[in-house]
């Protein structure tokens, strides 16, 4: 009985905070003349524009990878299996840190091959790897010198972390490191500071902390973002100074870094955006297993943002039982990171590798039909943005300068594609991408229906559509008005 109101108790002391990271913290900002001053608020104003932060945004897919001592239990402590996400199976069967910890003992993922990882994201069209280098359980996939939890202490005594970064930046794939601020081995972490002896304590914890993101920076200076996590308690959000620091820090030793909205809090708590409602880091990064309404939170498409993604439900690490659970198809997979890039978003889709290093064949599969797909019609994914069209029930518009892309994934049984255009906008050509061109006819003012291709579609695919901004007075349905 004790036990259990102790996994309340800790349930209810972590899971609420799980619910704040997200977008819900979307502010408007306040008008200029009632801001107030701050000095750990946004950085700046309006989206970053320098060549990484275009890399950033143009790369749209990624690959994010939870791999830690967790892929051991994979969801069963004791015999009992627990449908919750199974990286978190520490605190959902109430096991202490030590015993956690010993499962170092048992790291010995003799099938993990950095450069077969890397292969895969390249053929699954992700342009970067999201690696978490430490998840809150602490075991760090580098030998960092700050702690005795890592990889150097297991069996295996690889350098996971710098094997994955030298194969990556081979197959050319760019390299963001997931950190969890929160870290559940380490003893002077606090979930909120209370007495002076807390404040001492997470005092300590920030210095071993910044140590060891200095380190992370020195030793894999190719890394291109930093995304932390395990950044909403209390303790965190009262120090907003050092989250404010860290970021400064790690752009001075990295020039270009891009930094997620989850670190940082601002002088009075507030989070992702501060309290006169401007995003601070650099891109948004609240919307987790979900997504914008496309209609209805078009706000999002002002800032750089980034959704990531489970294929089951709400399984991060590697977890033996998905059937606890629904499993999205490539295609819902496909539809998400579509959906996140036409709302100016990337999108990452994660895959939770088995303790002996290998990825399950669910992912291999998810891998290589996204893959496929990518190869097709990834011109309609990478460098792509908002259009700014009307949505539409048949799927979404994606745009590269005077490019629109239309992802087809619902095909109407009328086999026509209604498309509403902006005034003055005429399509001047529609073709599949790799495919027939298709006609598009112009059927009333600023409406269009663009032909569904003759032959059979296995699965969604794009149209292509060549657009010419032509003056109003070259517009016959305005011609015939006047
Ligand atoms: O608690 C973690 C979770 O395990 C996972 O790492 C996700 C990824 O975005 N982040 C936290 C929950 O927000």
């Amino acid at each position: 009985m004790k036990g259990f109101l102790l996994n309340i108790l800790l349930f209810i002391s972590l899971t609420p905070s799980v619910c704040v990271y997200g977008q819900q913290e979307q502010r408007e900002p306040l008008p200029a003349e009632q801001e107030i001053s701050l000095k750990y608020g946004a950085d700046r104003l309006g989206k970053r524009q320098d060549a990484a932060m275009q890399r950033f945004r143009e790369n749209r897919l990624g690959l994010f990878i939870h791999w830690g001592l967790y892929a051991i239990p994979g969801g069963e402590w004791n015999g009992k299996t627990y449908k919750g996400a199974a990286e978190w199976l520490k605190s959902w069967a109430g096991v202490s840190s030590d015993e956690w910890l010993q499962l170092m003992e048992r790291w010995n993922p003799t099938k993990f091959n950095a450069k077969s990882w890397a292969k895969t994201a390249r053929r699954m069209g992700a342009k970067y790897v999201k690696i978490t280098t430490k998840h809150h359980e602490g075991f760090c996939l580098w030998p960092s010198k700050y702690t005795k939890y890592t990889v150097a202490n297991t069996p295996c005594r690889k350098d996971i972390l710098g094997e994955l970064v030298k194969a990556c930046n081979d197959e050319g794939i760019d390299v963001h490191f997931y950190f969890s601020v929160m870290d559940w081995s380490h003893p002077d972490y606090r979930y909120d500071i209370k007495s002076k002896e807390d404040e001492e304590a997470f005092g300590r914890f920030l210095d071993f902390t910044e140590n060891q993101l200095k380190e992370l920076a020195t030793n894999y200076p190719s890394v291109k973002d930093f995304w932390f996590d395990g950044t909403w308690d209390a303790s965190i959000k009262k120090n907003g100074w050092w989250t404010a620091h860290i970021e400064r820090m790690l752009k001075e030793m990295i020039p270009g870094v891009t930094i997620n909205s989850r670190l940082r809090a601002d002088d009075f708590g507030k989070r992702h955006f501060d309290s006169n409602g401007h995003l601070m880091g650099d891109y948004e990064s609240g919307y987790e297993r979900k997504l914008p309404d496309p209609v209805l939170d078009l706000k999002v498409t002002k800032w750089d943002w980034e959704a990531c993604m489970t294929i089951p439900e709400n399984q991060w690490g590697y977890h033996k039982d998905w059937s606890l659970s629904y499993v999205k198809t490539p295609c819902e997979v496909l539809q998400r990171i579509v959906h996140a890039v036409s709302m100016g978003g990337n999108m990452v889709v994660n895959f939770g590798p088995q303790a002996d290093g290998d990825f399950r064949a669910e992912e291999k599969k998810m891998a290589e039909v996204i893959g496929n797909w990518m190869s097709r019609y990834g011109e309609a994914v990478y460098g792509c943005d908002y259009a700014g069209w009307e949505k539409k029930d048949w799927g979404y518009y994606t745009r590269k300068g005077e490019d629109v892309y239309m992802v087809v994934f619902n095909a109407p049984y009328a086999g026509k594609l209604n498309v509403k255009v902006p005034n003055g906008v005429k399509i001047t050509r529609a073709c599949v991408v790799n495919g027939e061109e298709v006609k598009a006819e112009e059927i009333a003012r600023n409406e269009f229906n663009v032909d569904m291709p003759s032959g059979k579609m296995d699965g969604p695919f794009v149209i292509k559509l060549t657009i010419d901004h032509a003056s109003d007075k070259s517009d016959k349905y305005l011609k015939a008005k006047t």
